[in-house]
């Protein structure tokens, strides 16, 4: 298989296969995909499922996921990553998470806890890394010996318990 042609969701979906093809020996290729085990067939950094739930966007087209829907200022793809809702210009802004104990920076930083992916960062410096103007960091009580760079635009500190930075 070459380029996807055709991607629909669940069991009722139809479509129509096409005989296009000069080759006498050309066939389709089906493919089924786990809801739960989502591809990204356009690369855009949005998975198939995700863009299929959504009428705006196509799991086929790679450009919606640069294109900023409700005016925001966020993409559709940071909005799908950062766990915003890409139709609602109000939501935008979300809390990001530090833990010097249980982080790491390899994570995303967008949930308190690991889970489903997505975890706390272990340094300051990692949350700021991802955190736009407006942005909450909430940073758990714990030693965070590191060099802060200035960060782009306001991020609010929210510390949660004690907190060192030095
Ligand atoms: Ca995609
Ligand atoms: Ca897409
Ligand atoms: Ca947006
Ligand atoms: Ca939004």
């Amino acid at each position: 298989m070459t380029v996807a042609t055709y991607m629909a969701l669940g069991q009722q979906a139809s479509g129509q296969l096409l005989g296009t093809s000069t080759n006498s020996m050309g066939f389709y290729y089906v493919q089924r995909v786990a809801i739960t085990n989502a591809l990204d067939t356009d690369q855009d950094g949005i998975d198939d499922v995700y863009e299929l739930n959504r009428s705006f966007l196509d799991p086929l087209d790679q450009i919606d996921g640069t294109q900023d829907l409700d005016g925001d200022g966020f993409i559709n793809v940071q909005e799908y990553q950062r766990g915003t809702d890409p139709t609602n210009i109000q939501s935008a802004h979300i809390i990001l998470y530090a833990n010097s104990l249980t982080g790491d920076d390899l994570y995303d930083g967008v949930k308190p806890i690991v889970e489903n992916g997505h975890g706390p960062k272990e340094t300051v410096e990692g949350g700021l890394a991802v955190a736009f103007d407006q942005d909450i960091l909430e940073i758990k009580g714990g030693s965070y010996d590191e060099q802060i760079l200035k960060p782009n635009g306001t991020i609010i500190f929210r510390p949660r318990g004690t907190v060192f930075i030095r």
